[in-house]
C-alpha cells in the first residue's frame, strides 16, 4: 500500500485512511521535528527562514563553537528560550495530546527541545536532543538550577566547568536513556507517525527506517517532501496544524463507531 505522491492537496479519502489505520493502532510511535512548531512561531532549522540560513551550526551548535565562544552561544540558546516560553503549543501539538489520550498506547520522540509537546499535555515524551529550560555543566554534566542572577556569560558550576544548557549538540551522543528509549520502543509500534523533520539528522532519522523494519506503517506529514518521504505508506502534504486535528477529528469518527458497534 502507497498513498505516497506529491501531486495535489490532500483530500479526505487520504486523511480517512490514515486515520483509519491511526483508530486501528496498538501502538502508534510520533517522531516529530522542528516543523510541527512552526506554526507556533519557533523557527525550523533548514527551511528557507530557517536557523541555519541565518548562523553557523559549526559555531552555536557544537561544543567546540561553546569553548571557542561561550557568550555568543549562552546568549543564542537564552534567546531562543524566551521564544520558545513566549509562544503557545499550536493545534497540533494539541491534536497529538488528545490522541495520547483517545489512543491504547501512544509515545512521542521529538527531536525539539522547546517543551511544547509536554504544554500541550502530552504525558510520554522522550526528548532525543534535550531541553533548552535545563542546564548542565560541560565537563561532567552536573545539574545546575536555573537562577535569576545568571547574566550574558555562562556561570560556572560548583566543580569549576562552564554551565550550558542540556541539548544535543553535533558531533555529541545522545542521551542513552532517551536513545534506548526511542530505538526500543519503535521496535515495538505497528505504526510511526513522522511529523515536521528533514529527516537529516541521525540517529534521529533511523527511526522510521526501523519501523518500516519492524513492519508498522509509517505515515507522514510535512508540506513538503522529506528525505523520509520515499519509505512512507502515507504522505500527508500540508502544515501540522491542520492536517494533525484533521486526522484527529477521523479518528474520532472512528473510534465512535467501534464503541458504538
Ligand atoms: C513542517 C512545517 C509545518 C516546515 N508542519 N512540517 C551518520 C551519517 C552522517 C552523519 C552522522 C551520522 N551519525 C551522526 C552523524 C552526525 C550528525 C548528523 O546527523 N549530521 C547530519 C546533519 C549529516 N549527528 C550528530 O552529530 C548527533 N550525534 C551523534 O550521532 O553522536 C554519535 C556520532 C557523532 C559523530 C559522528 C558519528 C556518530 C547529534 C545531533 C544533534 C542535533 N542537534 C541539533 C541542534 C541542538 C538543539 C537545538 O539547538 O535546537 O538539533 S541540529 C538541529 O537539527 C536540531 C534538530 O533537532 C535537528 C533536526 O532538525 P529537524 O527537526 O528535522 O528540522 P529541519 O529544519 O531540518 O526540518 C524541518 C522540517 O519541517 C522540514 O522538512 C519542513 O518541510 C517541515 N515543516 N513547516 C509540518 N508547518
Amino acid at each position: 500500500m502507497t498513498y505516497n505522491t506529491d501531486t495535489g492537496k490532500v483530500d479526505d479519502d487520504r486523511i480517512e485512511l490514515a486515520a483509519g489505520r491511526i483508530a486501528r493502532s496498538r501502538y502508534t510511535v510520533v517522531s516529530t521535528g522542528a516543523g510541527i512548531s512552526r506554526e507556533s512561531g519557533i523557527p525550523t532549522f533548514r527551511d528557507l527562514d530557517g536557523l541555519w540560513g541565518k548562523y553557523r551550526p559549526e559555531e552555536l551548535a557544537t561544543r567546540e563553537g561553546f569553548i571557542a565562544n561561550p557568550g555568543l552561544v549562552w546568549r543564542w540558546y537564552r534567546e531562543r528560550l524566551a521564544t520558545a516560553r513566549a509562544h503557545e503549543p499550536n493545534p497540533g501539538h494539541y491534536a497529538l495530546a488528545e490522541l495520547e489520550r483517545l489512543l491504547p498506547r501512544f509515545l512521542i520522540v521529538t527531536q525539539n527541545i522547546d517543551n511544547l509537546h509536554l504544554r500541550a499535555g502530552n504525558k510520554e515524551v522522550v526528548e532525543l536532543h534535550g531541553n533548552i529550560s535545563r542546564y548542565r555543566c560541560l565537563e561532567y554534566s552536573h545539574p545546575a538550577e536555573p537562577s535569576d542572577e545568571w547574566g550574558d556569560e555562562p556561570p560556572l558550576c560548583h566543580c569549576g566547568s562552564l554551565i550550558r544548557p542540556d541539548v544535543v549538540w553535533f558531533g555529541e551522543s545522545l542521551h542513552e536513556i532517551e536513545l534506548e528509549c526511542a530505538f526500543r520502543e519503535t521496535q515495538k509500534c505497528d505504526l510511526m507517525l513522522v511529523v515536521g523533520t528533514s529527516g537529516l539528522v541521525q540517529p534521529a532519522a533511523n527511526l522510521p527506517v526501523l519501523a518500516k523494519q519492524v513492519g508498522a506503517v509509517v505515515i507522514e506529514v510535512n508540506p513538503s517532501r522529506s528525505e523520509l518521504t520515499p519509505l512512507a505508506d502515507i504522505f500527508l502534504m500540508g502544515p501540522a496544524g491542520e492536517i494533525l486535528p484533521r486526522l484527529l477529528d477521523k479518528v474520532k469518527e472512528f473510534l465512535d463507531e467501534d464503541s458504538t458497534g
